[in-house]
């Protein structure tokens, strides 16, 4: 039986194993932080701000501290008193932890209250008397910079405006004279709305501070845990080796969980102060309006092109919302994340970004929710303005991507941005896509609708995307280098533990790690149980997020397994009586090369390694591997949708969906799937449903379930996806691209460019996502754009 067979046998590479961390979700069994009691433990709320930028003028907490069962109510003027009124963000900002000067967005934390139960700590928050003098509220970029505007950050000394930065990347020069030589030149501009992740899970805290040990352990709902810890120790100085970073089971991240928030760092004052453990945990209004936000950026461009159909050069000016404080959690060296990875599947030989930041009365946030820092937004616009492009040059879609793409042979691709690009098959995957859609016939079937007065259309989203940062010599955040970790402990009888610097949140990390070792080592997955999220016992990592734990954490384990394999030869040498030279190993197994029949199990060479070593070797089968990638991986993805668009009503059905993912050499293809389910159930709701917005006063709207739609089962269309395309990346030790973010990231284009492809002809360019029936309706009766997300007057 070939390797292949035996491996998927034992549960390795390209197994579809079962989720073993389902087996306690399903049945209850998980432990989240909610789940967790420690004796003695008290319970925190916040009181938020109702207004969005007001000046304080006083706190009264008298009638809060009166009722019985309140230990402590905390203000920003005594959270002033240690310094931790403010706190440092991922992006060299400063954030207010409790407001004492102004509050700056709704839902802002005002002050916190701990008492015996959560319910009376909520009725002592209500009892608190705050005096608020409203001040103008800006509520999107072009009212920050407008003459006049109230400057949001008067807390910082250098700041006498609205604008957190000003920013530009690629080839000014360069750019222009592509745009000198163009026959043609397309111009977009849209708005990427708001979102909000939403994860089932809220944020939340314990914070246990032991006097006697002088020991601070955490357990909270972070993707990020050595983060956290190194926060803590800057933060609050005090000693890393006295604090403990523990994140048990989370109920879904995508991002929301990357950044500190005010509700931890309270919690953590509060049982310092208290000296009794204090749990906090968000519900679900204060997760929608206070925690990590994506999306909101404003994006215009234009692409200069040859009558042909050659794309010579693309400019990009973004406009991004951040929100009252500058809190994206990014690598240091990019002020918009890696927007700029935007038309790297393009061969285009110059482009020039240019990207403005802007303070707003809104929650920060910025780049969270299942996006690698902003490429959702590069992608979305990069696709939008290929549809637009080949539209103005009469051109058909498919054709003007496969002829502008990066071709197989050109690999490795320098961007004009300078990311590297190492390997994919990009026409052969809008190849598979077009077939499986039925694209000529598609397009049959739509001009004979059409002259039946019904509107179909046809939408293609093609993207590579740069997932799992980093390589430290460009990715750092706050210094720190993004490498990643894995340990790995054979025990003698050939079980093992493997724990690892990511933490996963649902993506199946404790089973797709054991299939690496697995791969590697022979062992079955079920004897490997994998560990994440405690940080006295997990290697250093810097978390899950951006897809980087298979790029750089599932790399580390293959690297560990192998350093576990180089001293498991030496012992099987020793156990058959050769030299190390005259081993050979297949998977499971070493064997002496002249004779084949005599070997010895991995196992067995486990239980020398504590029984019968060779003289002279440190015995244990245990080893820590530390992996800093090369580069990031680049996975290609095509998704296509085909529409029906009700001109009377504005409604639009998906008819149907088909996804070609090449995310290199799949670990378990059907956690893979899910990963691609999911991330297009996200883009499907972002295309059609989700909207978080705001009025001129800056009110929240969106800020529950009712307003802010989460798609169910229902509403979701069936999604066809194929996974022939394979295209190993060249650099990581088993071939695997990142796939968490990428349906996500590219499959919002796709349902858009199909409802606009239906309108085509009809003088409408651009609807904004997103694609409620009645902004469409309205364009098509209108013949206009519809755009933005207009601050909607509450009394309106
Ligand atoms: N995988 C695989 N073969 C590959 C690539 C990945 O089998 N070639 C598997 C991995 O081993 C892992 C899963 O697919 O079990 C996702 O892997 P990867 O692409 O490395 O992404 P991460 O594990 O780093 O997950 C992060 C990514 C992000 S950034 C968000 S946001 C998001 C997402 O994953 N949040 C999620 N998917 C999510 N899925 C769930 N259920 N919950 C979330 O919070
Ligand atoms: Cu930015 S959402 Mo995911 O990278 O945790």
């Amino acid at each position: 039986m070939s390797q292949a067979l035996d491996e998927i046998k034992i549960g390795g590479l390209g197994a579809s194993r079962k989720r073993v961390e389902d087996n306690r979700f399903i049945r209850g069994k998980g432990n989240y932080t909610d789940d967790i009691t420690l004796p003695g433990m008290l319970h925190m709320e916040i009181l938020r701000s109702p207004l969005a930028h007001a000046r304080i003028s006083s706190i009264d907490t008298s009638k809060a501290w009166d009722i019985p069962g309140v230990h402590l109510v905390l203000t920003g003027e005594m959270m002033a008193t240690r310094n931790l009124a403010w706190m440092p963000t991922l992006s060299y900002d400063t954030q207010a932890v409790l407001a004492t000067d102004k509050v700056r967005f709704q839902g802002q934390e005002v002050a916190c209250v701990i008492a015996d139960d959560p319910y009376i700590a909520k009725d002592a928050c209500e009892a608190i008397d705050v005096d608020y003098e409203p001040l103008p509220v800006i509520v999107n970029p072009g009212q920050a910079v407008a003459e006049g505007a109230p400057v949001i950050r008067d807390d910082k000394d250098s700041q006498r405006d609205n604008v957190i930065y000003d920013w530009e990347v690629g080839d000014a020069a360069g750019t222009d004279r592509a745009f000198a030589q163009a026959d043609v030149i397309s111009k977009l501009k849209l708005h990427y709305p708001r979102s909000h992740p939403s994860p089932i899970e809220c944020c939340g805290s314990i914070a246990d501070f032991n006097r006697a040990t002088s020991k601070l352990t955490v357990y909270m709902t972070t993707q990020a845990p050595h983060i956290i810890r190194a926060a803590v120790a800057l933060v609050a100085e005090l000693p890393e080796h006295m604090i403990r970073i523990i994140s048990p089971d989370i109920g879904g991240g995508f991002g929301n969980k990357v950044p500190v928030y005010p509700g931890y760092v309270c919690s953590i004052l509060a049982s310092i102060l208290l000296e009794r453990p204090v749990k906090w945990i968000e519900d679900k209004s204060g997760n929608l309006i206070s925690t990590g936000f994506a999306r909101d950026v404003y994006l215009d461009g234009e692409m200069a092109l040859r009558r042909d159909g050659k794309i010579l050069g693309v400019r990009i000016h973004t406009d991004a919302d951040h929100g009252a404080f500058f809190s994206d959690a990014q690598p240091s060296k990019f002020k918009i994340g890696l927007m700029h990875s935007a038309f790297a599947a393009y061969d285009i030989p110059a482009a020039h970004l240019t990207a403005r930041g802007t303070y707003s009365n809104k929650a920060p946030g910025g780049v969270a929710y299942r996006c690698s820092f902003r490429v959702t937004e590069a992608m979305f616009f990069q696709e939008r303005m290929i549809q637009a492009a080949a539209d103005d040059l009469g051109m058909d879609q498919a054709q003007f991507r496969r002829m502008n793409f990066v071709r197989d042979d050109q690999f490795p691709h320098r961007t004009p941005f300078g990311f590297l690009l190492d390997s994919g098959q990009y026409a052969k995957c809008l190849d598979v896509g077009l077939k499986a859609i039925g694209y000529e016939d598609f397009r049959r079937e739509q001009e004979e609708a059409r002259k039946r007065g019904r509107l179909l259309g046809l939408g293609i989203s093609t993207m590579t995307e740069p997932l799992g940062a980093g390589n430290s010599r460009e990715y750092d955040i706050l210094g720190i280098k993004m490498f990643d970790s894995a340990e790995l402990k054979v025990h003698m009888t050939g079980k093992a533990i493997l724990r690892t610097g990511a933490r996963t949140q649902g993506q199946g990390h404790e089973t797709t790690w054991a299939q690496i070792v697995s791969h590697e080592l022979g062992l079955p997955a079920e004897d490997v149980v994998v560990e994440e999220g405690d940080t006295d016992t997990a290697p250093f990592g810097m978390g899950t997020y951006a897809s980087r734990s298979t790029p750089v954490a599932g790399a580390a384990v293959a690297m560990v397994s192998r350093k576990i394999r180089a001293k498991a030869r030496k012992l099987a040498a020793h156990l058959l009586e050769v030299s190390e030279e005259d081993v050979e190993w297949e998977l499971g197994r070493f064997y002496v090369r002249s004779a084949p029949d005599r070997g010895v199990t991995i196992q067995e060479c486990a239980m020398a390694a504590y029984s019968n070593m060779p003289d002279g070797m440190e015995p244990g089968l245990e080893n820590t591997a530390y992996y800093d990638p090369p580069n990031l991986t680049w996975p290609f993805a095509c998704y296509i949708v085909t529409v029906e668009v009700d001109p009377q009503t504005g409604v639009w059905d998906v008819l149907k969906m088909v996804a070609v993912d090449d995310c290199g050499v799949r670990i378990n293809p059907m956690i893979v799937e899910g990963q691609i389910m999911g991330g297009l159930t996200e883009a499907y709701a972002m295309a059609s449903m989700q909207f978080i917005t705001f009025d001129a006063d800056g009110n929240c709207v969106g800020s529950n379930y009712m307003d802010y739609l989460l798609p169910s089962a229902w509403e979701t269309p069936g999604f066809e996806l194929h996974s022939e395309v394979v295209t190993p990346c060249p650099h990581h030790p088993i071939g695997a691209k990142g796939i968490g973010e990428c349906a996500a990231v590219g499959g919002p284009a796709a349902f858009v460019n199909a409802v606009m492809d239906a309108l085509s002809g009809m003088g409408v360019r651009n609807i904004d996502m997103p694609l409620l029936p009645d902004r469409v309706w309205e364009a098509i009766t209108y013949r206009r754009d519809i755009s933005g997300a207009p601050p909607v007057r509450s009394d309106d």
